[in-house]
């Protein structure tokens, strides 16, 4: 069973927009914006309204970085994260009913207030290399296991 899920992250002059997630799944995270891709929706285009509907800002071209299947022990349930960069945006980032935004220089990302993957991927993302993955959380969203590496294609 595979859910797929799309994140966004801007990255423009040394500092990344991260939201801290006020409710649902990640609630008291920082992380990108993003969430669950419709039937029928490209991934793309997910990924573009959920920046919309969660920051109030237009993404135009976003470049895909990653795929990372998130499992949870126990549960048959995969999340497969698309993870998408943007370096320019249209309209000023608001804060919503699901986040607020704030703009983090990349030498002081939150990490010990993220999703614990995030430490990870975020090298990877951070140089524009593309990256697959797989990471297993155990209970208390400990990671069990953990595999990512660079790829050529995306
Ligand atoms: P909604 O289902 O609330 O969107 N997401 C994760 N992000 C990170 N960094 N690590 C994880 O490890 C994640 N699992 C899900 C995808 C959920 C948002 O959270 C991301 C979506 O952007 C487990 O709509």
């Amino acid at each position: 069973m595979k859910k797929i899920l799309t994140l966004c992250i801007v990255h423009k002059n040394s500092q990344i927009l991260l939201g801290m997630k006020k409710r649902g799944f990640g609630a008291g995270r920082w992380n990108g914006f993003g969430g669950k891709v419709f039937d029928g929706e490209k991934i793309e285009d997910a990924a573009k309204r959920e920046f919309l509907e969660e920051a109030g800002i237009e993404v135009q071209d976003i470049e895909k970085l990653g795929i990372i299947d998130f499992e949870f022990k126990g549960n048959p349930e995969i999340l497969e994260v698309h993870f998408f960069k943007a370096d320019s945006f249209l309209g000023e980032p608001i804060e919503t009913e699901e986040m607020k935004p704030m703009w983090w220089h990349v030498d002081k990302i939150p990490f010990n207030e993220m999703w614990p993957d995030d430490i990870y991927w975020m090298p990877f993302f951070l140089a524009g290399k593309k990256f697959k993955g797989r990471v297993l959380f155990g209970e208390s969203d400990i990671i069990l296991e953990h595999e990512l590496e660079e790829v050529v294609n995306i």
